[in-house]
């Protein structure tokens, strides 16, 4: 299975170096040997490419394509080395050759591709699409500038544009010769020819879309998908006439409309803004992608008929919805089908996955943005739309379902109905967030056809979030499971429970998280200056600010300690460090502020001799997928404490409980799931649960209630006000907290509802960390229990009750 030995790895490194820079291994650097490596294993994956393409035809599989306008994929190096099983001898190869394997992976930038959960989500199931043997590609947008740096500046975020293809683009390989051409604007023209209205678009622009290829390669198996980026390019030449002329910027000026349709990624999170730039890049990559796959399948079959027996499109979220009127254009404008016939097809072919229930994310476009952009795809989708409110008036008779579930209203288009409407499946992403479909968010289109909706758990790729980062976690699995076997079985992780009460193995864990530790201490003060004491327990929340997923909260558990510890300084025993780690959205000002505030906050524990060894705060800069990578490892803590109900499911909690974290956390998303398999006596459960949550809002909660009551609460709140040493007040905090502002409700995630019951499961914490056999113990049943959550199990889910595709 081995691709390479260490000495063919040497020749081919040389080789390349020689060939690409012109140099010998002794005279590259670090970065032009990184290249080499990228290099020599795309060859050898676009050689198994082509071997698993040619499989698939001869045996006209079924293919499954992932349309995410997000994928997070981090560095590949190490992967890719990994799953082609030649990992030890490439660190041999690069030693012999005079570099420092540790360097070189640490020399490649993160492809940041996507936001957070999302993004990460479908990098985590291409890897179980190619391991499992699955015919499959990912589409999305190769993006000049991914999800920006993160400066922390006097406490303040400020964002810098992330290029990483200087030397992440070893990985692309353009593939010019199968550009597509996407069209903008212009006006509809119809005519009759032999029996059929034709409907031609004129005018308006095209732009080029140019496909550069990403391999991904599985483990354990030669089997190798494709991540198909689409580059935007104008297909105009430079106007020479303008250029003679001295108009350099009317020259340009096509090709610079065009481009910049793949120049950056939309770093929102959850929240959408209108933007027709953003409806270009969706149109731009959903375009490309289905014209690309409809193309190879009559290349393949002569006939698109039969496409939905062939290909299945499962959509990430609603972003890419208009594959649906696209492939419906595209059965009708170009293959001359009838509406029904299109129609079934593409009803038959996509499924749709929604990410969250929060109301300000999900897609509505306005209906002018829309026709002038997509005039013909805004003609299908009255069509569509018109026909759907049909079927939902006859199936309700009731006008107030009709206008919940339409798919144009008010002039908006509202991009879930769509998928709802012309999909084949709908799923949420963990169990409370399907049912919460059901029963809240889609209940109407739910109640019409029920078999559409369902469910699959989100999963995590255990063979990176474990094996590869945790080398010392891995080892002691491999130990006591049977070898390598969790790494195809992640069910063989539960063997670990047979050790509970083994106090040898207790102590070997124990040390290896201590080890862990040491090295994120090492690395957190190489980067960023901070000293970390490995001593103190390691309190982790790490994801994107969103005032949902409550950083905030945990903030004024914190100012409660701190408090205490003024007012008693032997109040704290442990050492408890509190690490936070999130990007804001550059608009999203509140998240910002909260940012400030740890900052804030972090400064004044740090110059106060009262907290020395006893309380820390620190705010790890840049947050992103190779810092969780190192970070997952050396956590003791983990923080999931979103408002019950609004969290659709989570995967950094996944990647904390493989990891041998304990979860401190309210009953939403997966945690529930993680408490199915743990029970109350292996994580920290607290706060309201979903239902309740609600019910607090419909009975008319009132934070000022709890504030007034609760006088460490009234205090905590108090030093918002006031603010700390560095002389920034947070007073608009406490107003949000209290009041609301500019018309929204006081505390809309219920912070304060649940703040005591918060602390007290802070403190139940803290206590079972001093018994370190009971922590130990825990810690083990979270990894034997974790397997569930690989991405593996997800994967199958979708291919067995979704995809109807067979897998390994
Ligand atoms: C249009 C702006 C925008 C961008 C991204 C709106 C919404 C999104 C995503 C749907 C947000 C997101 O990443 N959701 C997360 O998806 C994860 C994978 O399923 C879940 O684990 C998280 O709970 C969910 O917040």
């Amino acid at each position: 299975m081995t691709a390479f030995t260490t000495k063919e790895l040497e020749d081919a490194l040389t080789a390349k170096l020689m060939v690409n820079f012109g140099k010998t291994a002794e005279e590259a650097g670090d970065a032009e040997m990184l290249r080499a490596c990228a290099l020599v294993l795309r060859d050898a994956m676009a050689l198994r490419s082509v071997e698993t393409r040619k499989e698939t035809r001869r045996e006209k599989k079924k293919k499954v394509h992932y349309l995410s306008l997000e994928f997070l994929m981090g560095r590949s190096l190490q992967k890719n080395a990994y799953n082609l099983g030649v990992l030890p001898q490439m660190k041999e190869a690069l030693e012999h050759l005079g570099f420092q394997a540790g360097d070189i992976f640490e020399l490649e930038p993160d492809a940041g591709l996507g936001n957070g959960g999302l993004g990460r989500l479908a990098a985590c199931y291409l890897d179980s699409l190619s391991t499992l043997e699955i015919p499959a590609a990912g589409y999305s947008i190769c993006y000049d500038l991914g999800i920006f740096k993160q400066k922390i500046v006097e406490g303040q975020q400020v964002e810098l544009p992330d290029s990483w293809k200087g030397i992440g683009s070893a990985w692309l390989l353009p593939k010019p010769e199968e550009a597509q051409q996407i069209r903008f604007g212009g006006t509809l023209r119809e005519f009759w020819d032999d029996g059929h209205l034709h409907i031609v678009q004129e005018g308006g622009t095209t732009v080029l879309a140019i496909p550069c290829d990403m391999e991904i390669a599985g483990y354990n198996t030669r089997h190798t998908n494709t991540l198909r980026l689409w580059d935007a390019k104008s297909p105009k030449p430079v106007d020479m006439s303008l250029y003679s002329k001295g108009e350099y910027f009317k020259a340009t000026e096509d090709e610079a409309m065009a481009e910049v349709i793949a120049k950056v990624l939309y770093p929102e999170d959850n929240h959408i803004e209108g933007k027709s730039l953003r409806l270009k890049q969706q149109y731009f990559f959903v375009s490309a992608t289905v014209q690309s796959i409809a193309e190879k399948h009559l290349a393949e079959f002569g006939t698109l008929v039969n496409f939905h027996e062939k290909n299945v499109l499962q959509i990430n979220d609603t972003h890419p919805a208009l594959v649906i009127p696209e492939l419906m254009r595209i059965l009708i404008d170009d293959a001359g089908m009838e509406w029904d016939q299109a129609w079934f097809i593409t009803t038959h072919s996509v499924a749709y996955t929604n990410h969250t229930v929060l109301a300000e994310a999900l897609e509505k476009w306005p209906q002018d943005l829309f026709q002038q952009i997509l005039p013909r795809i805004w003609q299908i989708t009255v069509e569509i739309a018109r026909r759907w409110q049909e079927t939902c008036e006859n199936f309700f008779h009731d006008m107030e379902k009709v206008r919940d579930t339409a798919v144009i209203w008010d002039g908006v288009v509202r991009m879930a109905n769509l998928c709802i409407a012309g999909g084949m499946s709908v799923n949420g992403v963990s169990a409370l967030h399907s049912e919460i479909l059901k029963k809240d968010v889609f209940k109407n289109a739910c109640a019409m056809e029920p078999q559409k909706f369902t469910n699959v758990t989100n999963g995590i790729d255990h063979r990176r979030w474990l094996a590869e980062i945790n080398p010392r976690l891995h080892s002691l699995v491999c130990d006591l499971t049977g070898g390598e076997r969790y790494l195809m079985e992640p069910e063989a992780l539960k063997q670990l429970d047979d050790y509970a009460a083994d106090r040898e193995v207790l102590i070997r864990l124990a040390d290896i998280k201590r080890k862990n530790k040491e090295d994120f201490a090492a690395y957190a003060k190489k980067q960023q200056g901070v000293f970390l004491n490995p001593d103190a327990i390691f309190d982790v929340q790490v994801k994107r600010l969103h005032e949902y997923k409550r950083q905030l909260l945990n903030v004024l558990h914190i100012i409660a300690l701190y408090q205490r510890l003024q007012d008693d300084p032997a109040a704290i025993t442990q050492p408890h460090t509190f690490l936070f780690g999130a990007k804001a959205a550059p608009g999203y000002a509140v998240a910002k502020r909260i940012i400030h505030l740890i900052n804030s906050l972090a400064d004044q524990i740090d110059h106060d001799p009262i907290c020395e060894d006893k309380l820390q705060v620190a705010f790890l800069e840049n947050y992103r997928v190779s810092l969780a990578e190192r970070l997952m490892p050396a956590s003791e803590v983990s923080q999931q404490i979103s408002t019950a109900g609004k969290e659709a499911s989570g995967t950094g909690n996944m990647k904390f409980m493989m990891n041998g974290a304990l979860t401190v956390g309210t009953l939403d998303g997966a945690n529930v799931e993680m408490h199915d398999v743990l029970g109350d006596e292996n994580m920290f459960l607290f706060g309201l649960r979903s239902d309740e949550a609600a019910a607090v809002r419909r009975e008319g909660y009132v934070s000022q209630r709890l504030y007034n009551r609760d006088p460490v609460l009234h205090r905590v709140l108090d030093a918002l006000k006031t603010g700390f040493r560095d002389g920034v007040n947070y007073e608009d905090l406490y107003q949000r907290l209290l009041f609301g502002d500019r018309g929204g409700p006081a505390d809309e995630y219920l912070l304060l509802a649940d703040f005591q019951a918060y602390c007290d499961a802070e403190k139940r914490m803290a206590q079972t960390y001093a018994d370190p056999a009971k922590w130990n113990e825990m810690s083990l049943h979270n990894i034997a229990r974790s397997g569930i959550f690989a991405a593996d199990r997800a994967v199958r889910q979708y291919a067995d009750n979704i995809w109807h595709v067979p897998h390994r």
